[in-house]
């Protein structure tokens, strides 16, 4: 598959890889269009599909993750246009669909769709060089893909109601304080260390990630009891599994497991 306004390829030595898609709108600051959005929830689906791939990273450029939904394409809207044609809605929220884990390596902005794009991604490892921010309201508009709610559940109210009331952006070590991002490193590493943080998920049991990442993704978005009562269906399920047989046997034994993702 050719695409034009992301890039994709595959890294990682081990038995299953990582599936690399990086934004590649250079000199827009990798501006959300509806094109981009198609060609990253396709990829994102065969990278999902793909059983050779346990993790996948989306990555911008060291100036911009993305500095948002593109702005030309926004501005002759009108509400009734916008509302007919579900402005640049279609794909925003494939990547929800992926059950494999997505890891955002955020390096310089990541503004408006770009912030709420790197939130809906699995865990953010931002470079030192990140800044991160929900400008909209300076365009006379608001959030439109889970901003205003994604935010202050990351940050908490104080702060996220700051970032998108002033504008005001957030640094790399703000973004870590606040919880936004898991960690941050030099910009030289970002990517070897996303990549790193894959190839450790990838070694693990597929069906251990994927439920972990269906249970954590319900403790942020629904009530505590079923998360509990989710959590204990798919524990018990999971002796179902060869790889719960190998992960204790191999601990019993002393020796590293050898997963085979069933
Ligand atoms: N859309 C299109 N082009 C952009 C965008 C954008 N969001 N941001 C930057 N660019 C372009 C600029 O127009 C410029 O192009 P050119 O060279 O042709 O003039 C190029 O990128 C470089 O930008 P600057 O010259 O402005 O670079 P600076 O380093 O001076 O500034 C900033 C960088 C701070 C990132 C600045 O460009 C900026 O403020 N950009 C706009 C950021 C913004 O407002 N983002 C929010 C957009 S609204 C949104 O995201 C709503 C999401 C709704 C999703 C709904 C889904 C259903």
């Amino acid at each position: 598959m050719s695409y034009e306004c992301i890039l994709t390829e595959t890294r990682g030595d081990g038995a299953r890889k990582t599936g690399l898609i990086t934004l590649n709108r250079p000199k827009q600051l990798n501006a959300l269009n509806d094109q981009l959005m198609d060609e990253l929830g396709q990829a994102l689906l065969a990278f999902d599909a793909d059983d050779s791939i346990g993790c996948i990273v989306l990555t911008g450029s060291e100036r911009a993750f993305a500095a948002g939904a593109d702005i030309p394409t926004m501005a002759p809207h009108t509400f009734i246009s916008a509302f007919k044609s579900g402005l640049i809605s279609k794909n925003w929220e494939t990547i929800l669909q992926v059950r494999k884990p997505v890891i955002a390596a955020v390096a310089g902005f990541a503004l408006g769709g770009g912030c709420e794009l790197a939130m809906m991604c699995d865990f953010i490892i931002a470079a030192d060089s990140a800044k991160f921010g929900q400008p909209e309201i300076k365009l006379g508009i608001i959030p439109g893909a889970g901003g205003t709610q994604r935010l202050p559940r990351a940050i908490g109210k104080s702060k996220a109601m700051d970032m998108l009331l002033t504008a005001r952006m957030m640094d790399a070590a703000e973004a870590e304080r606040g919880g936004l991002v898991s960690r941050v490193v030099p910009a030289d590493q970002l990517l070897t260390d996303a990549l790193a943080a894959a190839e450790t998920i990838n070694g693990f049991s597929g069906p251990s990630v994927m439920l972990i990442k269906e249970l954590v993704n319900l403790a942020y978005q629904g009530p505590l009891k079923d998360g509990v009562a989710v959590e204990r269906r798919y524990f018990h399920a999971l002796f179902g599994t060869e790889d719960q047989r190998e992960g204790m046997e191999a601990f019993l034994a002393k020796r590293q497991p050898g997963f085979q993702h069933r």
